[in-house]
C-alpha cells in the first residue's frame, strides 16, 4: 500500500492542534473523574470526549484505516495489515487531574506493521512533536536534529514509578549508573524529552497507545526501542519497553537482570 506520509503528518498536526485548543479551553469545573482498574488508574469525561473526537476525524479522513485506542471507541484490531492508527487521547490522566500540566495527546500511524508517522502534543506547552523516518522530525514547524548518542553516565533517565519502586529487573542498578532519575508520569511528555535530548532513557510497562507515536519518532532519530529481553516489539500487546540512545539501551540491557 502506498501512502502520502507528509499528508498524514499534516493531518495529525492539524488534529492535535484542535485537541490542544479544546483541552486548554474546556472548563476544569466540568471534569468528572472515575477509577478504572484501581485508585491510581483514572479516566475523565475529557479522555472519552477527546478520543471520540479524534477517532471520528480519523474515520472521516481515512475510512480504510483501523484504530487502536485506550477508552473503547476504537476497533478490534487483530493484525497490523493496512493503515493502523493508535490513539491515546490524554496521556498522563493523573497529571491532568491533579496538576493540570505534564499531559499529552498522542497518535501513531503504522502501515502494514511498519512505523510511518507519529505525533504528540504537550498540551499545556502547546508543542507538537511530529514526523517519521521519511520526512524527518519537527517540534511545531522547527526541524530537530538527532539527539546525541550519550552514554548512561551522561544523561537523565526516566523509569515508571511502579517499576522503579519495585526494583523490577534490578532497574535501580541502571538508575544508579545515570546522571539522575526523573519520573514525569506521562509517556508522551517523556518521549518529547528523549527527542530533544533532555533525557537519555525511558523504561516502563507500556500499552500499544502509550508506545506507538513515540516509537515511530524515536526510531526516526536513531534511538533504540526494544523489549526487555531484546525481543521484537508486538504493537498489539502491552509490554515492558526500553527507549533511549543506542549506547544507553545496550548498557541497560547488559545491566538489567531479566531472569
Ligand atoms: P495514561 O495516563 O494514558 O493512562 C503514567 O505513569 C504513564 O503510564 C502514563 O503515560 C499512563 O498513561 C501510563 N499508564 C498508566 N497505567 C498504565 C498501565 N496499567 N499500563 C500501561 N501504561 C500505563
Ligand atoms: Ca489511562
Ligand atoms: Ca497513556
Ligand atoms: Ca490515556
Amino acid at each position: 500500500m502506498k501512502v502520502d506520509s507528509k499528508k498524514i503528518d499534516g493531518f495529525l498536526v492539524k488534529l492535535l492542534t484542535r485537541v490542544g485548543e479544546n483541552l486548554r479551553s474546556d472548563s476544569i469545573q466540568k471534569m468528572s473523574v472515575a477509577t478504572k482498574k484501581n485508585r491510581n488508574d483514572l479516566v475523565t469525561n475529557f479522555d472519552k470526549k477527546t478520543e471520540k473526537f479524534i477517532n471520528g476525524e480519523i474515520k472521516q479522513a481515512y475510512p480504510e484505516a483501523t484504530i487502536v485506542s485506550e477508552e473503547g471507541y476504537g476497533d478490534l484490531v487483530k493484525d497490523m495489515s493496512g493503515l493502523v492508527f493508535f490513539v491515546d487521547p490524554i496521556d498522563g490522566t493523573m497529571n491532568f487531574v491533579k496538576r493540570g500540566d505534564n499531559f499529552a495527546s498522542m497518535i501513531g500511524v503504522y502501515i502494514d506493521g511498519e512505523p510511518l508517522i507519529g505525533a504528540i502534543i504537550d498540551v499545556m506547552d502547546n508543542e507538537i512533536y511530529h514526523g517519521g523516518k521519511e520526512i524527518g522530525l519537527f517540534v511545531n514547524d522547527k526541524k530537530i536534529d538527532d539527539p546525541k548518542n550519550l552514554p548512561l553516565v551522561e544523561g537523565l533517565v526516566d523509569v515508571s514509578a511502579p517499576m522503579a519502586l519495585s526494583n523490577r529487573f534490578s532497574v535501580q542498578d541502571v538508575i544508579k549508573k545515570s546522571s539522575g532519575f526523573r519520573v514525569y508520569g506521562s509517556a508522551g511528555i517523556i518521549f518529547g524529552h528523549l527527542l530533544t535530548g533532555k533525557e537519555v532513557m525511558y523504561m516502563s510497562y507500556l500499552a500499544p497507545w502509550d508506545l506507538a507515536a513515540g516509537r515511530v519518532m524515536c526510531e526516526a532519530v536513531g534511538m533504540s526501542v526494544v523489549g526487555i529481553d531484546d525481543a521484537p516489539l508486538n504493537m498489539l500487546k502491552s509490554q515492558v519497553v526500553i527507549v533511549g540512545t543506542q549506547k544507553v539501551v545496550s548498557e541497560a540491557l547488559e545491566t538489567l537482570k531479566t531472569r
